[in-house]
């Protein structure tokens, strides 16, 4: 059977590049859309045109312009959108085109986080990202386009290197703030190996109209149990400053916006267990579906830290 051809739309951001790599690194055709949206972003020109000299297409299209969409969508089976959080509601424009196309066998909205199903009763202002997902998700099964969900929880860029700390990217130095009690377990995720998970799901049947989630056992960590792996590899404890619930929450009146949706949602993962307090049920768990992917463990990960 021939490798799927694979449309990334959003490829140049943070999640997006590590599919078009993926995609590329597994073989498939890979187009990668262009928009005139981009403007005078040179990194994201240049990342583009990197894609380009490793294979990849850059097609041309504008969220503006149907026909462009439907163009680009009409060169590959699957459609991997990894557009983002601002942008998520523009995902209708591209599913209209997906619809008219009627080529695609497999869509791939712009999740890979929280499993927005659950996220009912989110927090706001951090729970708009839940609801687009889910008005996107809407639209896809009224039109019966063939579809896998991604959960793919902690990337961890952003929620292991800081030991989840709000508003760093680099490794506490002295002491830790721990939400709650510190145990309650959370999913990381590295990026690379996510995107692998994720094109390895687009063609399969298993995957076919499901969730599938990004749990790697051995990536099943609470807060407590991340910061020890941190103070083994640097030789360092660090002091752990306590952070009770309705002290975590009460942070949030009168911060800015950034900071208000930021705080519900190391809320709802840290405090509430909402990426672990259930059971995968009839939908699929990656490392179990492609157990010949050697997933980074987070001491690894931590590493290059150091
Ligand atoms: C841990 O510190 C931060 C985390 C930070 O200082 C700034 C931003 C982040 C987070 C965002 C918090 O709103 O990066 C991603 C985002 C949290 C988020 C996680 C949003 C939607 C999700 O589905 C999700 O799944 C784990």
């Amino acid at each position: 059977m021939e490798k799927s051809k694979v449309l990334v739309v959003g490829g140049t951001g943070f999640i997006g590049r590590r599919i078009v790599k993926a995609s590329l690194a597994q073989g498939h055709r890979t187009f990668v859309l262009t928009r005139p949206e981009m403007g005078m972003n040179v990194d994201k020109l240049q990342l583009l045109l990197s894609f380009k000299a490793q294979g990849a297409v850059l097609v041309e299209a504008s969220m503006d312009d149907h026909q462009s969409l439907v163009a680009a969508v009409r060169q590959a089976n699957v459609v991997v959108s990894a557009m983002a959080g601002s942008q998520l509601l523009q995902q209708l424009k591209l599913l209209e085109a997906i619809k008219e196309a009627g080529n695609i066998q497999r869509f791939l909205p712009s999740e890979f986080g929280m499993d927005p199903a659950r996220m009912g009763d989110a927090l706001a202002p951090g729970r708009v990202t839940f609801d687009d997902k889910m008005v996107i998700r809407k639209a896809i099964e009224e039109a019966n386009i063939p579809h896998t969900y991604v959960s793919a929880n902690c990337f961890a860029a952003k929620f292991a290197a800081n030991l989840s700390q709000i508003g760093t990217l680099f490794p506490p130095k002295e002491k830790v703030g721990v939400y709650g009690d510190g145990n309650v377990k959370v999913v990381f995720m590295d990026e690379d190996d996510a995107a692998t998970y994720i094109i390895k799901s687009i063609d399969d049947p298993r995957t076919l109209n499901k969730t599938i989630y990004l749990r790697p056992p051995e990536n099943i960590l609470s807060q407590n149990e991340l910061i020890a792996k941190w103070e083994k590899l640097s030789g360092k404890v660090l002091e752990k400053i306590p952070i009770p619930s309705n002290e975590f929450l009460a942070s949030m009146e009168g911060a800015d916006l950034m900071h208000q949706i930021v705080v519900g949602h190391i809320h709802h993962i840290f405090y509430e267990g909402c990426l672990t307090n259930f059971d995968i049920g009839d939908d699929e768990e990656a490392s179990q579906l492609y157990p010949e992917v050697q997933y980074t463990r987070m001491d690894v990960y931590m590493e290059r830290y150091l």
